[in-house]
């Protein structure tokens, strides 16, 4: 039997959170909605300065989330011309850019598809923004290219599927040309949306195809609600990890689609299963893993701030328990096949409420002891809702 809390287990734990960062991304402090409309808040941020402050306020509260994922249209539409910007407000509000997501899916060029579009011209125009994305990500010395496609067709016969594979083929080959020696490309996929028949890049086996197409500083990125339900998440981590291609998540829940809902609040069983694959591997084979968490949401409801508080407090959460498996008891009961006791040990760790060994740990760094009571307690949101209401409720959104 497993046996938790153990000092040598708290000592564990927290060696596993000195070392967790989770990114934020710039969007999920913005009015986001559905595609029936948006319902404004008057807190949202609605500029890239009032991301990053945003951003920068949750990394002063929680000490995990110094970098922030920037999406190159809605954050920097100037281009290359806006990385000063963004560097002033790196230092001003004591965070780095992270991943760079280039923006190939809302331009009305794109209606057919970017990288897959049957047009070379438009092609080569989505092609165009990769690299420029790529020149933005040096310039920021930030690491990853985090590439999301819309690409796919509405009906059966409309789109020829093979040649679209190949146009992707040459396009993401080509941006991979242009990446210097530190970037990466993160290839995501996703099985519907927008399209609803076919998605040219709809699971992590077309992904891993692709990325292994591009060159060797490609990897896959899991998007945890990129998924059919049902499916077992944590066994295409481990092959990931196993083919050392696995370079990042977005996390978010859903319940049933891509939900975009705050990471663990409808299955955290999920998150902590994924967490456990990770570090039952870094156990076992002595590597850490090379992986980028970052959140990928989108708050409709919830105040912002505060909804990426809990995530990241539950990304802590779940990942404090997963590094709790005793991981030597597991890999016997494993082997023995015994199936009540392996099953046992996760059970146990993730059970345990690691909550004071947290709050332990956040005192140990100089942070709040509960983030979300800081805040509250700040009057930033009281500060940002009086700046920012006027701009943000005069905004219209009306889905038709
Ligand atoms: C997509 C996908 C991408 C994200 C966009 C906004 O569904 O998850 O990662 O950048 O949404
Ligand atoms: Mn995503
Ligand atoms: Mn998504």
């Amino acid at each position: 039997m497993c046996r938790v809390m153990s000092t040598q287990q708290v000592e564990h734990v927290h060696a596993a959170l000195n070392g967790f960062r989770i990114e934020l991304p710039s969007w999920g402090f913005a009015n986001t909605g559905t595609r029936f409309g948006k319902f404004l808040q008057a807190a949202a941020a609605s500029s890239i300065e009032e991301k990053f402050s945003d951003a920068g306020e949750v990394h002063r509260l929680t000490g995990v989330c110094p970098t922030i994922a920037l999406h190159v249209l809605w954050d920097l539409p100037n281009g290359l011309a806006d990385v000063g910007r963004v560097h002033a407000m790196e230092s001003q509000h004591g965070l780095r850019s992270g991943a760079i997501n280039p923006n190939v899916f809302q331009d009305q060029c794109y209606k057919y598809g970017s990288l897959g579009n049957p047009d070379a011209e438009i092609r080569q125009t989505a092609l165009q923004h990769l690299l420029d994305s790529v020149e933005i990500g040096q310039a920021l010395k930030s690491r990853d290219i985090s590439l999301w496609f819309a690409d796919g067709s509405n009906y059966p016969g409309t789109q020829n599927i093979r040649h679209r594979k190949h146009w992707f083929e040459e396009g993401l080959r080509a941006t991979h040309a242009k990446l210097d020696a530190e970037q990466r490309l993160l290839v995501e996929y996703k099985p519907f949306e927008p399209a609803f028949y076919h998605t040219d890049i709809a699971d992590w086996g077309m992904a891993l195809v692709l990325a292994k197409s591009a060159g060797p500083k490609s990897r896959v990125l899991v998007d945890t609600g990129h998924h059919y339900q049902g499916q077992n998440i944590e066994q295409i981590v481990a092959w990931l990890l196993d083919l050392d291609m696995l370079g990042g998540f977005h996390f978010n829940d859903r319940k049933y689609a891509d939900d975009d809902l705050t990471m663990g609040s409808i299955d955290p069983y999920q998150v902590f299963r994924i967490f456990h694959e990770i570090l039952h591997f870094e156990w076992e084979t002595g590597k850490k893993a090379d992986i980028a968490y970052m959140v990928d949401q989108s708050h409709n409801l919830k105040g912002k701030i505060e909804a990426m508080i809990q995530t990241v407090t539950t990304a802590m959460e779940l990942y404090a328990k997963a590094a709790l498996v005793d991981e030597k008891v597991l890999a016997a009961a494993q082997k023995s096949c015994s199936l009540m006791d392996a099953e046992t040990c996760l059970r146990d760790a993730f059970s345990t409420d690691v909550r004071p060994m947290i709050r332990e740990w956040t005192e140990s760094k100089g942070l709040p002891a509960d983030p979300m009571k800081a805040f509250r307690e700040s009057g930033y949101l009281e500060r940002v809702t009086a700046e920012r209401k006027e701009r943000n409720l005069a905004s219209v959104s009306s889905y038709a």
